[in-house]
Parts: structure tokens; C-alpha cells; sequence
């Protein structure tokens, strides 16, 4: 069961309700039926997750266990340093984060939907990663996952390479941040990891809906946590690694929910 979780947000305004509101109730995706709500109130044509539904490992009084840092805007640091504005998911009891934008209904735009940013930065040869699954669900009860897949040779031992982390988020390091690099989230050059709507199954039940209706909740789930099909084992982490951190999350298409 969700816990719901209002935060008070600073830096993520809610959506006035008489602005931009779409008055049609339309799922079909052409370019009069979306309406680009407010965005988080950076001058950014793009909208971050401003809700937390339910953060199992939050504590307020330490300063990576505020999931309100996940909610906030998107603060990265580059390609060499991760960002400290974020919440900190554990491998245990607070593994997870569900989100949401407050109001309103992620669709399936053209071209990838969602980025997730977490604060990976390279090191040596590879990227120091926290991987995470990323979950959707429309009643915050029945989820489906992106597609992922560890693809490296021993499944049983981590690697540093992105590449081998197919449909995770945490493997791009980023450079988005909001008052000191404002540039496009859903740009390449923003870093982050995109997801498409249109990567989910067409299986007649929650993926086609997903793909043609959207989703309302965005689950982060560090990877640890989560078990990898291929070994049915948990899926293995860096060893100096504790869990997956969140700077924030933004979307491209929405519509105010029904
Ligand atoms: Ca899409
Ligand atoms: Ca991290
Ligand atoms: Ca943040």
C-alpha cells in the first residue's frame, strides 16, 4: 500500500489549475491533444516530478534521506563528480522511491517520455554507477518495469561499464543543473537516462495501456533490490556502493489526470 507522502515543495510550484488545462479528454497522441503544463519554475519547457508518494527510507533530519532533494530540480555536477542534491535509496528497507507529477498523467509523446537522473560520474575506465529499475504503474498498484537487462559476460560480477546495463537508469552522468546549466532536460547534453513509453510490451493488458493511455507513478528501485532474471540472483552493485541517489526526474508530455 502507498503511503501518501505530501511534501511542501520549494522550487517545484504546483500546477494552477485554470492555466493551461486540457479540456479534452482525448488519449489519442497528436500535437492538439497534449498540452505542456507548468513546468518546474526554472524557465524550462519540461516538468519534474514535484510528489513524493511514498519514500520508505526518508528521514528528514539526514540530509540525503530528504526525498524532498528528489523533487527539487535536478542539480548535477558533470561528467566527473556527482551531485549531492539528491535522495539516497538504501539496498534494504528503503529501497525504493515512488513519485509522481502532482495532477497529472505522463503520456507517450514522440521520442523518449522520461529521464531519470541520478549522479553517476566516470572513473578510470568506466562510471561509477548506483543502477536503478525503473517502474511505472497508472493506479499506483499494478507497476511494469522498463525493459532491462545486465548484459555482461559473468552476470555474477559487477561491471563499470554503462554499456552493460541495458535500460537501467544511473549510468549517465549529468550536466543539467537547474541554475547553473539550464539546458533542456530531455537533450542529450543534459545527461541523465531517457525512457520511451514505446519500449513497453504490446501485451493486450498493462504495457499496451501504458504505451497508448500513459502512466501516473514512477517507481526508482535500486537494482540490488530487485532480482536479476538471467541468475536469479539479486543483481550485483559496485562494492563500495550503498544504493541508487536521486537527483529528480523530468517528463516532456502530460495532461492534467482524470
Ligand atoms: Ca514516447
Ligand atoms: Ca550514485
Ligand atoms: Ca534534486
Amino acid at each position: 500500500m502507498l503511503v501518501m507522502l505530501l511534501l511542501a515543495l520549494a522550487g517545484c510550484p504546483a500546477v494552477d489549475d485554470d492555466d493551461s488545462a486540457n479540456d479534452d479528454d482525448s488519449a489519442a497522441m497528436d500535437d492538439d491533444d497534449v498540452t505542456l503544463l507548468d513546468p518546474c519554475d526554472y524557465g524550462l519547457d519540461r516538468v519534474c516530478a514535484d510528489e513524493v508518494v511514498d519514500a520508505p527510507g526518508a528521514d528528514f533530519d539526514a540530509p540525503f534521506l530528504n526525498p524532498a532533494r528528489a523533487v527539487n530540480g535536478v542539480r548535477g555536477l558533470g561528467d566527473d563528480a556527482g551531485g549531492t542534491d539528491v535522495f539516497s535509496l538504501d539496498w534494504d528497507s528503503g529501497s525504493s522511491l515512488t513519485l509522481r507529477w502532482s495532477d497529472r498523467r505522463v503520456l507517450n509523446g514522440p521520442g523518449p517520455d522520461v529521464v531519470v537522473f541520478e549522479n553517476p560520474f566516470r572513473a578510470g575506465s568506466g562510471v561509477f554507477m548506483d543502477l536503478v529499475v525503473v517502474e511505472v504503474s497508472i493506479d499506483g498498484v499494478e507497476w511494469m518495469a522498463f525493459p532491462h537487462d545486465y548484459v555482461a559476460d559473468d552476470e555474477l560480477e559487477y561491471s563499470s561499464d554503462p554499456q552493460a546495463w541495458v535500460g537501467f537508469a544511473g549510468r549517465t552522468p549529468v550536466r543539467l543543473h537547474e541554475e547553473e546549466n539550464p539546458i533542456d532536460p530531455l537533450s542529450l547534453e543534459a545527461g541523465g537516462d531517457a525512457f520511451d513509453l514505446d519500449a513497453m510490451p504490446e501485451d493486450g493488458g498493462l504495457g499496451s495501456a501504458l504505451r497508448s493511455d500513459g502512466f501516473t507513478y514512477l517507481r526508482l528501485v535500486t537494482a540490488p533490490a530487485r532480482t536479476n532474471p538471467d541468475t536469479g540472483e539479486p543483481f550485483v552493485g559496485d562494492v563500495i556502493s550503498n544504493g541508487a541517489d536521486i537527483d529528480g526526474v523530468y517528463a516532456r508530455s502530460l495532461v492534467e489526470a482524470d
